[in-house]
């Protein structure tokens, strides 16, 4: 019989009273990473994927000898915990409890190599006491400030609403229409490092390429600079405005202002003014909206001067397609050469004048397609800077604006400081008091941490830690003065931004790290999670080490050395005709057709990612507890590479089982003794040894590219030759099956654990036991042979492969190779494929 349910357990059990404790220094260390979960009470088939790679890799390290971290915690703070208190009539922390006790169950059961001694979990105030602290540090450094911001405000809860709780415009409980309100909020400095974050990132060799994009574009880094335009009237009063193509200022036939431009104060009691500004106030809300608007404007009846040609003034309007918070708000219109003025220009009928000429394009087209590109073209119309290229008169007039004091050269980051108020009860709570006469202090060190009080359901009207006046009002240590309490909290990101230093001494009561334990551990070598934090969570952990670092603390700027950002769990989805969801496990299929258990037809949608709303997840303890979580961990390793979406099939996972059974079965009802340490040494050029050891390096290489997928698959392939070996060799036999059990027990550790333990009997685990490294065989090399590649029959190229490499291995070497002789066959329809002779694409 194949349990999987029983070996688990038991060798769960095992593992727990085995487990050694990390920290031999006199191995080279490795620190494995996912991000560590929220806790909402289950774990779902994301975070088995997740999990199972940082297992797999982890596993992996520390049979190659490596001092492994490889730690868990909760991020634990946040506004579910909230919401779910208001409608259980319990509080956030005792559901955050009761969810973590249950997901680290669940997890357990996954048979995860994890290091629970330094669990962590962001709400408990041995943890936020460190970040209150380091909050002070930020503070006193300058690093943290206040300015005045918007929120949105349900005026009947009287509460203010994160923007996922204003659904078209209302609140998700009152169903308010949602007012903004200007609040003193609270913002990390992060702009101070926007440099560093953007030079930095091309350090970071091992990070996804999408992933460092989609961050440099966040970050978004201009050069351009910066030039002054007089107001056409006896003042002196000027217009700066941000462009990044000063060299077509010749072209400038109009300026144009975000809608709270300092000059919108001259117009405060303009009521046409007014209502345009709200209108654009409204739309800038939404950044898609923002951008597709049609182009309009409001004309201020005033005028710039040209700042390089003479007796030239140009019109000024307030335009509702300047950012406010980019640049300095002001642009000059240059119709001739930007998509969005030219509309404008065209709307009040404004001159449009080019002043770069496309040396490919002819003149009666430009009109209606403003020249963006910058090569082959040169200037036109622009007095001495005619005939110039757009990189020389981009020279040229940047020294000319310099030399007359009317512009300057800068660089321009889209990257905001960081809002970190929260008017919420589950979070770290600040530590600041407003004392009465209006100073602002840091709570002292030694009052550290400020606890959150206890809970009281305010039935949702505002943040109860505002309205408690008990915890709010307190006395100052130092002047003795009356003060208040700051009642928000900090950011969940917060949280987040820093504790995969705290995992590197996470019991440390006094300070937040030894320096030699950081030194030791950091920067954590893979870390492993889910793409939607390309942006935020990644940049705000970046930011933070530097902000430490600014602050004394000896940590490395970048904290993540190899990303990993895995796909999605994708499943089918199922439609009745009137679009209810239907559970893809309520399906069933008749003659290519579908139908609900009661008959009605259904219809196959796309498979999308696992969601609650599609009705598509599947729950991994129900999965876990059918088919064992190694038959689980299996099928996610193996469907497809880490970093693509994977589909999830019932099928899929009921082969796995049928597979990881058929091989147990196999082994337990044979003569099999576990044996990796064998005296294989006479028998190292018998066939069998030879391609087991093959296998050792194709296997160990792919694990090490994290090519999991390919790894499974060659583990498939190699267990299929070794089921032809006759039991009557004996060493041959012990020593390839146990490679094979060493080779995928990363993957599908239960079962190896159970079927080593034939020969290890509960004196240790296969745990402890070396990687198998690729014995030098008698006979020497892997033998090789040449073989042909065709396309169509034609002759393309001859590859050495070794002697017996299937059609996969082939395509595989091909792919290494010969990348342009890979993009071509591709498109393959079929491929012919002779053994150690030749590979034909039909393409
Ligand atoms: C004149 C010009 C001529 C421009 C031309 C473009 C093309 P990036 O690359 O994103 O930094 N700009 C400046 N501040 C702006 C703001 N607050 N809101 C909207 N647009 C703004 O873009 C810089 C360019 O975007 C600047 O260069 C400016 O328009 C515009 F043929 O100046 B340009």
């Amino acid at each position: 019989m194949y349990n999987p349910h029983e070996i688990e357990l038991k060798c769960q059990k095992l593992w727990e009273k085995s487990k050694k404790k990390v920290g031999n220094k006199n191995k080279k260390k490795y620190y494995v990473l996912e991000m560590f979960p929220y806790p909402s009470g289950n774990i779902h088939m994301g975070h088995v994927r997740n999990y199972t790679i940082g297992d797999v890799i982890a596993r992996f390290y520390k049979s190659n000898d490596y001092d492994v971290l490889h730690p868990m915690g909760w991020d634990s703070f946040g506004m579910p915990a909230e919401n779910a208190a208001m409608t259980n009539n319990t509080d956030p922390k005792s559901w955050t409890e009761k969810n973590i006790s249950n997901m680290k169950v669940q997890l357990k059961k996954m048979g995860l190599d994890i290091d629970w001694d330094r669990e962590l979990s962001t709400c408990s105030e041995e943890y936020y006491k460190h970040q209150q602290k380091i909050f002070i540090d930020f503070f006193k450094k300058g690093l943290v400030y206040k300015k005045d911001s918007e929120v949105n405000w349900d005026p009947v809860d009287k509460t203010v609403l994160a923007n996922e709780q204003v659904i078209d415009g209302k609140g998700w409980r009152s169903g308010a229409d949602i007012e903004t309100k200007v609040l003193s909020q609270w913002f990390f400095k992060i702009s101070k490092f926007s440099e560093e974050l953007y030079k930095d990132l091309s350090q970071l060799e091992n990070w996804p390429e999408k992933v460092k994009i989609m961050q440099n574009n966040w970050i978004g880094r201009s050069e351009g600079c910066e030039i002054h335009f007089q107001l056409d009237k006896s003042t002196s009063e000027t217009i700066n405005v941000f462009t990044t193509r000063p060299e077509t200022i010749y072209g400038a036939t109009f300026i144009g202002l975000a809608y709270n431009h300092p000059l919108s104060k001259t117009f405060e009691d303009d009521s046409e003014f007014m209502n345009f500004s709200k209108k654009v106030k409204k739309l800038a809300s939404s950044r898609r909206l923002f951008d597709k608007a049609e182009k309009e404007g409001f004309f201020t009846s005033m005028y710039a001067k040209h700042p390089l040609l003479e007796n030239c003034k140009i019109p000024i309007y307030f335009v509702n397609y300047v950012l406010s918070d980019y640049g300095t708000g002001a642009v000059f219109g240059c119709p001739g050469h930007d998509q969005r003025d030219n509309s404008f220009a065209k709307k009040y009928a404004l001159p449009i004048k080019f002043v770069i000429k496309d040396l490919a394009l002819k003149n009666e087209s430009r009109e209606n397609h403003p020249i963006l590109t910058t090569s082959n073209c040169k200037m036109i119309n622009s007095a001495n800077l005619n005939e110039l290229s757009i990189p020389n008169a981009r020279k040229r007039v940047l020294e000319m604006l310099e030399h007359a004091k009317i512009g300057k050269r800068k660089i321009t980051f889209k990257l905001k400081d960081w809002g970190i108020s929260r008017q919420r009860y589950w979070g770290c709570p600040i530590p600041i008091i407003y004392l009465k006469d209006g100073t602002v202090r840091t709570v002292p060190e030694e009052d550290l941490p400020v606890l959150l009080p206890k809970y009281s359901n305010n039935k949702g009207h505002g943040n109860p830690l505002s309205n408690n006046k008990e915890w709010l009002n307190v006395r100052c240590k130092v002047t003795g003065q009356n003060a208040k309490r700051e009642s928000d909290t900090l950011d969940t990101f917060v949280d987040s931004s820093w504790y995969f230093l705290r995992f590197c001494d996470p019991e440390n009561k006094d300070k937040i790290f030894e320096v030699s334990k950081i030194k030791r551990w950091m920067p954590v070598d893979q870390y492993i999670g889910g793409i939607e934090h390309a942006i935020l969570h990644l940049l705000y952990s970046r930011f933070f080490m530097r902000a430490l670092n600014f602050c004394g603390y000896d940590v490395p700027l970048e904290p993540f050395k190899n990303l990993l950002t895995q796909g999605m769990v994708n499943h089918e989805t199922f439609r009745t005709n009137d679009n209810r969801w239907i559970e893809p496990k309520d399906v069933v299929s008749r003659n290519k057709k579908f139908y609900t258990k009661d008959g009605e037809e259904v219809y196959k949608g796309r498979s999308v990612k696992m969601s609650k709303s599609k009705k598509n997840t599947v729950n991994p303890e129900e999965i876990i507890k059918e088919y064992g979580a190694d038959t689980a961990r299996l099928f996610m390793m193996a469907d497809s590479p880490p970093e693509r979406d994977l589909e999830w099939s019932e099928s899929g996972i009921k082969a796995t089982f049928k597979y990881l059974k058929k091989i147990f079965l196999f082994l337990k009802s044979s003569n099999f003794k576990f044996n990796q340490a064998s005296k294989i040494n006479k028998f190292l050029n018998a066939e069998e040894v030879v391609y087991t050891n093959n296998y050792i390096g194709k296997i160990t290489t792919d694990i090490v590219n994290h090519r999991f997928n390919t790894a499974v698959a060659k583990i498939r392939e190699l267990s299929n030759k070794l089921l032809t070996i006759d039991e009557k060799k004996e060493e041959i036999f012990n020593y390839c099956w146990s490679i094979y059990v060493r080779l995928i027990y990363p993957f599908t550790p239960h079962f190896s654990e159970e079927i080593a333990q034939i020969a290890l009997k509960g004196r240790s685990s296969i745990a402890d036991l070396p990687w198998p490294t690729q014995k030098s065989l008698q006979v020497g090399k892997e033998e090789k042979v040449n073989i042909v590649v065709q396309i169509n029959g034609k002759k393309k190229s001859v590859l050495s492969v070794s002697k017996g490499a299937n059609q996969d291995e082939v395509i595989r070497c091909i792919e290494s190779e010969n990348r342009k002789l890979f993009t071509e066959i591709k498109t393959q329809k079929r491929v012919i494929f002779v053994e150690n002779k030749i590979i034909n694409f039909v393409v």
